[in-house]
């Protein structure tokens, strides 16, 4: 009997102690580990997709875990410039909430300057095309070259989504300098 009682107590410890499981993480690739990049810090991370791949790349300079994290430097050619990468996520489910996330942190060798900034997005689309986009937090000149700044924003898909982007922007603005990133997270509510 204190046999069976004492193993209650230890399976009800056990199960105080596990914790919940977290939500399954919608995208691929979310700390930028793959691919390692041999030399060439212009490897786009498996998973993404780039508008203006010459400005970022998986680099070696800073993670916040893991080896490897994303630079994103500012494109030349003025206010209108922008750059980023995408994560295409196939399985979104209308009216769901969905919470993106990455950790920003400053270039000390070329810090952001001037008007220049970044920006995480969530695209929704129907049918090939952007029907609404719900825009995240921003991070600028005053971002930390020291510690990594967890950038955060929660939306709900629009009615007849069939698919969303998970974007992360560098917009130029006449300014300029460099920013990393790393540990993305996406889930569904
Ligand atoms: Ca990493």
């Amino acid at each position: 009997m204190m046999k069976l009682f004492f193993i209650m107590i230890v399976a009800g410890l056990l199960m105080l102690t596990t914790p919940v499981l977290a939500a399954e993480n919608l995208l691929e690739n979310p700390g930028f580990e793959e691919p390692i990049p041999a030399g060439d810090t212009d490897d786009s991370p498996i998973g993404w997709w780039s508008w203006n791949s010459d400005y970022n790349g998986t680099t070696a300079d800073a993670s916040r875990t893991g080896k490897y994290s994303v630079y994103f430097i500012g494109p030349p050619g003025g206010e209108a410039q922008t750059q980023g990468i995408v994560f295409t996520f196939k399985n979104v489910e209308p009216d769901k909430e969905y919470v993106f996330s990455v950790y920003a942190m400053n270039s000390k060798k070329d810090s952001i300057k001037e008007r220049a900034y970044g920006q995480i997005s969530i695209e929704w689309r129907k049918d090939n095309e952007e029907i609404d986009r719900a825009w995240g937090p921003t991070w600028g000149v005053d971002l930390s070259c020291n510690k990594w700044k967890l950038c955060e924003m929660t939306a709900i898909a629009p009615k007849g989504t069939d698919e969303c982007f998970f974007v992360i922007t560098f917009f130029a603005e006449d300014g300029s300098g460099m920013f990393y990133i790393d540990d993305a997270v996406a889930v569904g509510k």
